[in-house]
Parts: structure tokens; C-alpha cells; sequence
């Protein structure tokens, strides 16, 4: 049996959180940071997983089910349970994990481990799929076998991402359009303050979330919040907490629909102004920021960057903002500062660029 190797990389969401599991819109890029990949299958019915990152030395079996799994392993294992459970082969062998999409950034690195693992395993049993089913496949494993109730978005972005291209994503019907999304030609850059603060989709934070979406889905007598529109449905919705999450919800699919039209008038003052409007609502509305992750936005927009939010499912992880090429070095200066000042630990600051998505790699 042949050796085969697969990459996936981590995301960036530019504008559209949480919208994805209410079947609204978001406009993620893949990141250049990518998960890799290396199967060696061996015919038996278990596989060994090596990582120089996580530390070496798990195993599972093929027939492992929900539960069975703890870890980062339950990744890898929940997808191929998942792709198992689809009907489709797999077969057991030794997967060597590398990746340098950073670990619970809100950067996505549980998708890219789970895309370059579905990418790997039908390589090595030469079954082929389209995109979106493989990204339904990661998306099961993760909400039935590691229990965090997450979208599509992320496997989505992983998998379909293109070089200075965003991915408009429809999660209604599942459509994925790229958008020109080339900073370098405006002289900005997407400069990400990683906070270094750790969040988790599997915690009751995230779920909680998507309770009261599905809650205020019911009380409007609707399958999805996608069904409805218009700000006056909110007075339908008498749990207080609930209309708040459900105006970010609505509100954030206008602004994604926005910041594409934005994007294709080549107005990125515009498209600034949206992203630190989506960070307003995320904060005061669907309540996912934290004051680490706030100071950190109004950090730079207070030294000049045309747009800031949070990017991701929240609590912690990165914030993405829109920043003259020229002012990059100074920025990071200044917000490193700012974030020093207020005894929170030091960032790590990086410019990200569009990249290209999943891929099986020709030569291993
Ligand atoms: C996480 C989830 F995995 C996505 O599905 C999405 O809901 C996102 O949070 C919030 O937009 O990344």
C-alpha cells in the first residue's frame, strides 16, 4: 500500500460568526498555515498516530465510537467513524500529524487536522468525493464523536480556499463563491493579534449560543433563522437574551452580504467599518468577546487600522484587522504595548494572506 500525503490549512473568518449552523452567510480565507498529513496504511484495524506537536504514541481502533477516543485523537478518530459510518472504506495504518496553524486560535486547527485526515484516508483507498460531502463528514465526527456542536464554516474554508481569493459561503445551499480579496494591491494588510488566550467549541459557551438561535427559530415558527428578516420580527421574541442573539444573527448576514459588496467596489474603508461593526455586535449582542479580546480591538483601531474583530467562535483566540501596509510594524508595537499595559499576556501579531485549500499531495 502506497504512502500518501494530505494538507489542510487552518482559517481566518473575515465577517459572518456563528451565521454558519443558522444557515445564514460568512466570507472566511484559508490561511497559509496548513495540518500535514502523512499515512502510511498497513491493512490492519487500528491507526497510530505520531505528532511531533501533540506528542507521540496514540492509537485507535477503526471500530472506535463516540466516547471511546479522548484527546486530539478524537479528531482524526471522529472523522474516520464518520466516513466509516457514510459507507465509504478505511483502512488502518500509521498518520504522522505536522501543522503550524496555532493551536486553539480560533484559526481553525481541529478543521484542518480533520480535513487533511478525510483527504489522507480516501487518497490511501482511492475513494473520491465532492468537497462539500468530505466537509459534511468532518462536520459529524466533530459534533457526534468530539461533542462540539460547530458549523460547516471552518471545514468549508479549509477545503475550498484559493489563493487572494475569500469564500463567500451561502450555508443555506451550501454554495461557496470566491471573492477577490488581494490587499497587497490596496497597499493593507490583514494583520491578526493572536491573544494567546485559549478558547474550546466543546465548552457550554458555543452551545449555549446555538440554543437560544434554535430556541428563537421555534418561538417564530421557523426551521432556521435564515426564514425570517426585517428588525421588527425581534419584538416576536420576548426572551430578552434570545432577540440580542438573534439581532447579531441577522444583522451579521446583512454586514457579510455588505462587506462583499464592499469588497468588489474595491472600498475597504467600508468594508473596515463593517468588520468593527460585526465586533460591536459579537460583543454586545451575541455576548462572545471577552475584555482581553475588546481592549485588543479598540487597541487598534485607536492606533489607525481601518477595521478590527474578533474572528472566530470566541472567547479568546485572534483578532483580525484591516492595516496600511506601512504602519504594520508600528501597530504591532503599539498594541503590544497597550495590551502590556493592561497586564494581559503578551500577543503574538502576524500578517495573514489568502491561500490555497486541501489538497493530497503528489509526491510524498
Ligand atoms: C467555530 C465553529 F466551528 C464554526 O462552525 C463557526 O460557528 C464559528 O465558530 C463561529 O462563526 O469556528
Amino acid at each position: 500500500m502506497n504512502t500518501v500525503v494530505a494538507q489542510a490549512p487552518g482559517r481566518i473568518n473575515l465577517i459572518g460568526e456563528h451565521t454558519d449552523y443558522n444557515l445564514g452567510f460568512a466570507m472566511p480565507i484559508a490561511l497559509a498555515e496548513r495540518t500535514t498529513v502523512r499515512f502510511e496504511p498497513d491493512g490492519t484495524d487500528r491507526i497510530f498516530l505520531r505528532s511531533k506537536e501533540e506528542g507521540d504514541g496514540s492509537s485507535f481502533a477503526l471500530s472506535a465510537r463516540p466516547g471511546d477516543v479522548e484527546g486530539w485523537a478524537a479528531y482524526p478518530a471522529g472523522v474516520i467513524w464518520a466516513l466509516s459510518a457514510a459507507g465509504h472504506d478505511v483502512v488502518g495504518g500509521t498518520m504522522e500529524v505536522s501543522s503550524d496553524v496555532p493551536i486553539g486560535a480560533g484559526l481553525s486547527s481541529s478543521a484542518a487536522l480533520e480535513c487533511a485526515v478525510l483527504l489522507a484516508m480516501n487518497a490511501a483507498t482511492a475513494t473520491t468525493m465532492d468537497r462539500s460531502t468530505v466537509a459534511r463528514i468532518a462536520q459529524r465526527g466533530e459534533n457526534d464523536f468530539v461533542g462540539a456542536p460547530t458549523g460547516l464554516m471552518d471545514q468549508l474554508a479549509s477545503l475550498n480556499g484559493e489563493p487572494d481569493r475569500a469564500l463567500l459561503i451561502d450555508f443555506d445551499s451550501t454554495s461557496v463563491r470566491p471573492v477577490e480579496f488581494d490587499l497587497s494591491a490596496h497597499g493593507l494588510v490583514l494583520l491578526v493579534v493572536n491573544s494567546n488566550a485559549a478558547h474550546q467549541h466543546s465548552t457550554g459557551e458555543y452551545a449555549s449560543r446555538r440554543e437560544s438561535c434554535n430556541r428563537a427559530s421555534r418561538t417564530l415558527g421557523v426551521d432556521s433563522l435564515r426564514r425570517v428578516q426585517g428588525q421588527n420580527i425581534l419584538d416576536r421574541i420576548e426572551n430578552e437574551v434570545d432577540r440580542r442573539r438573534v439581532r447579531h444573527i441577522l444583522t451579521e448576514n446583512q454586514r457579510v452580504l455588505d462587506s462583499a459588496q464592499a469588497m468588489a467596489d474595491g472600498d475597504f474603508r467600508r468594508l473596515g467599518a463593517l468588520m468593527a461593526q460585526s465586533h460591536v455586535s459579537m460583543r454586545d449582542d451575541f455576548e462572545i468577546t471577552t475584555p482581553h479580546i475588546d481592549l485588543i480591538v479598540d487597541s487598534l483601531l485607536s492606533h489607525g487600522a481601518l477595521g478590527a474583530r474578533m474572528t472566530g467562535g470566541g472567547f479568546g483566540g485572534c483578532v483580525i484587522s484591516l492595516v496600511p501596509a506601512a504602519h504594520v510594524e508600528a501597530m504591532s508595537a503599539s498594541v503590544t504595548e497597550d495590551i502590556a499595559d493592561a497586564g494581559f499576556p503578551a500577543p503574538t501579531v502576524f500578517v495573514a494572506r489568502a491561500a490555497a485549500g486541501a489538497q493530497v499531495c503528489t509526491d510524498p
